[in-house]
């Protein structure tokens, strides 16, 4: 137990975590946003800038991407990018007010060779601007988490997506155990993990708290948590499904921040659909980071005017670079 409103704990049952969620919304928010001020500046939101260093082709079914190469989005592939477009989006990024920078692929998984040396190169190159780095390429063996973080790379993003039982209506090319396997070659290479999932893909409320229970149980929770909403794209066998009420989803984050009290929870893809008044409770249950800038890795997100508006109509501000956060313990 830490010095927190809501203990630390990786024994949670799916019931009580029903309960938390189901709790009346003033009380939901109340302990979500008292939990939030006991570990965080709750004025304090993260800028995270993504960036697709891959784009498309990817052998993945995932229902919900506009990258597979399953489905028919018009997404425009390319390979690698090369280091010089890399390092101004990535200078751009900073100079916007980012701390965080997260390098993105299409890949089932990482091969080794000449196009995960470029990956390395590029985390290299990110790293020596100041930002926090982030890399999500797919699944990863034991070495290769270990040469990313020796390149100084920060963080891994790998999702879980959703609940266990619900994860073989959404892929079947892959499985949760597979996924599970990457997120512990993150940990063992000393990584901290960034894992979270995806509301809106026809998933049950309770298949949404099963994804939490999942990742509030890990040995360690993961460092970050991104909640997306699903971005409905053209093609994707998801494109017509029912789009999510914003209260449900102000009450996952809630739910998100007790369980995980000390992680950082990421307002993710789906802000486009967001009204700012969604947004605005979604910082008050707790969360603490956004992915800035006009786009994510291939749809839209609401750009620099708007969110810096909306900041300063919140009276909220974005986070400086901490130093702290840029070094890895070997
Ligand atoms: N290929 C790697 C992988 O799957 O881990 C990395 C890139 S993948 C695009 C990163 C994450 O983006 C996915 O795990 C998924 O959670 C999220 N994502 C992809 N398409 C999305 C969509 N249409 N709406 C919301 N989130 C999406
Ligand atoms: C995460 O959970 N969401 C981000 C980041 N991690 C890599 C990606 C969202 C992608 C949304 C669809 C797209 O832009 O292609
Ligand atoms: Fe490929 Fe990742 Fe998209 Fe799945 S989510 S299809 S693994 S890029």
């Amino acid at each position: 137990m830490t010095n927190t409103q809501s203990p630390i704990r990786h024994n949670w049952s799916a019931e009580e975590a029903q309960a938390l969620y189901n709790q009346p919304f003033p009380d939901l928010l109340y302990q979500a946003q008292t939990t939030h001020r006991a570990n965080f500046n709750a004025h304090e939101v993260q800028r995270s800038t993504l960036l697709s260093v891959k784009t498309g082709g990817c052998p993945e079914d995932c229902a919900y991407c506009p990258q597979s190469a399953h489905y028919k989005t018009g997404v425009e592939r390319h390979s690698v990018l090369p280091k010089d477009v890399v390092r101004a989006k990535a200078l751009q990024a900073k100079e916007s007010g980012s701390t965080r920078f997260c390098m993105g692929a299409a890949w089932r998984e990482v091969k080794d060779g000449k196009d995960f040396d470029a990956i390395v190169d590029l985390v290299q190159e990110v790293h020596g601007l100041g930002l926090e780095v982030c890399c999500t390429l797919g699944m990863l063996t034991e070495s290769q988490a270990a040469r990313l973080r020796d390149a100084g790379c920060y963080a891994y993003n790998h999702n879980l997506d959703t609940s266990p039982e619900y994860y073989g209506e959404i892929i079947s090319t892959r499985t949760y155990e597979d996924r599970l396997r990457t997120l512990d070659n993150v940990r063992k290479a000393g990584m901290t993990v960034c894992c979270g999932g995806i509301v809106g893909m026809g998933e049950s409320p309770n298949d949404r708290l099963g994804l939490l229970v999942q990742l509030a149980n890990q040995e360690v929770h993961p460092e970050s948590v991104p909640l997306n909403m699903l971005v409905r794209v053209e093609g994707t066998p998801l494109a017509e499904g029912a789009s999510v009420d914003p209260l449900e989803f102000v009450r996952l984050v809630a739910t998100a921040r007790i369980m995980m009290p000390t992680s950082m929870v990421r307002l993710s893809a789906g802000r486009m659909e967001m009204s700012d008044e969604m947004q605005a409770l979604c910082f008050v249950a707790g969360a603490n980071s956004v992915f800035a800038g006009e786009k994510l890795l291939t749809t839209p997100n609401p750009g620099d005017d708007h969110d810096n508006k909306l900041m300063k109509r919140l009276g909220m501000h974005y986070r400086e670079n901490k130093e702290c956060s840029q070094s890895i313990a070997a």
